[in-house]
């Protein structure tokens, strides 16, 4: 038995939280294993059941543990971040964290602009632009429902291309010749309804991170307006921020 610091200036709930938080950071305790019963921690680290209780209700809160009801807690995947830094698509997103990207091409089609995307776009409403929404997966789990717009002469060859399998990023570069220099992005907090909490997997009303990201090339012409809808359980945005521009 280790015995928690009593008169320390941490509470001992905080205590076990931070055993917990570096058994998971070690891999002593992968994803998805069973943690040990509050009785077995109340055993081990002779506490009482209630800051058992207290540590293991605020890691579910952070996401590092899940509970299923009758079975136990247990050890969360990991989210995926994605740093607001760099210009990168899901593919190349998933590849960098040595997670397998996939994609399930809902529609794809030329569609008449309405105002939200001609507005971003920079097109009058109406103007036909290809649309293409996809169900992104991460080692196979859905993570994202994701709708592209994109716009520029001769989009309508994307009909033909195979959007299950190529990256949309990497086909605008490599085969159209488009060049991706910049992008405006916005995050938002909602709820999933509908067919989204349907694709996603997730029950209606849990939380979800909406973006709207409009992607334009070297001459600042807007190419794409994708709106996504992420898992709010298994993703994150993660950016650095520094208190003083280099530059001043
Ligand atoms: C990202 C972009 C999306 C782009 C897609 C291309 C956000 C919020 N959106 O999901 O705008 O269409 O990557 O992915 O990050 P692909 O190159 O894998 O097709």
């Amino acid at each position: 038995m280790t015995n928690l610091v009593k008169a320390g200036p941490l509470p001992r709930y905080y205590q076990l939280m931070e055993i917990v938080r570096e058994k998971v950071r070690t891999s002593a305790w992968p994803p998805g294993a069973a943690i040990p019963s509050e009785r077995d921690l109340c055993e081990q680290y002779g506490i009482s059941r209630m800051t058992a209780r207290q540590a293991i209700v605020e890691l579910v809160h952070d996401g590092l543990l899940y509970r299923e009801q009758g079975r136990g807690t247990f050890v969360a995947t990991p989210r995926i971040a994605q740093h607001l830094l760099s210009l990168t698509g899901f593919t190349q997103d998933m590849r960098s964290r040595d997670v397998q990207p996939g994609a399930k091409v809902l529609t794809v089609e030329m569609w008449p602009a309405d105002d939200a995307a001609a507005d971003r776009l920079r097109l009058k409403p109406g103007s036909p632009v290809f649309r293409l929404r996809r169900l992104r997966l991460a080692d196979a789990e859905p993570l994202a429902v994701e709708t592209s717009v994109v716009s520029f002469l001769g989009c309508d060859r994307l009909l033909d291309d195979n959007l299950a399998e190529e990256s949309l990023y990497h086909l605008l570069e490599s085969k159209y010749g488009l060049v991706l220099d910049q992008a405006d992005q916005e995050v938002e907090a909602h709820s999933a309804f509908g067919e989204q909490a349907t694709l996603l997997g997730i029950a209606e009303g849990a939380p979800v991170l909406r973006t709207r990201r409009v992607t334009y090339d070297a001459r600042h012409q807007p190419v794409e307006y994708a709106t996504s809808v992420y898992r709010g359980d298994k993703y994150t945005f993660y950016t650095h921020l520094r208190r003083h521009d280099d530059s001043s």
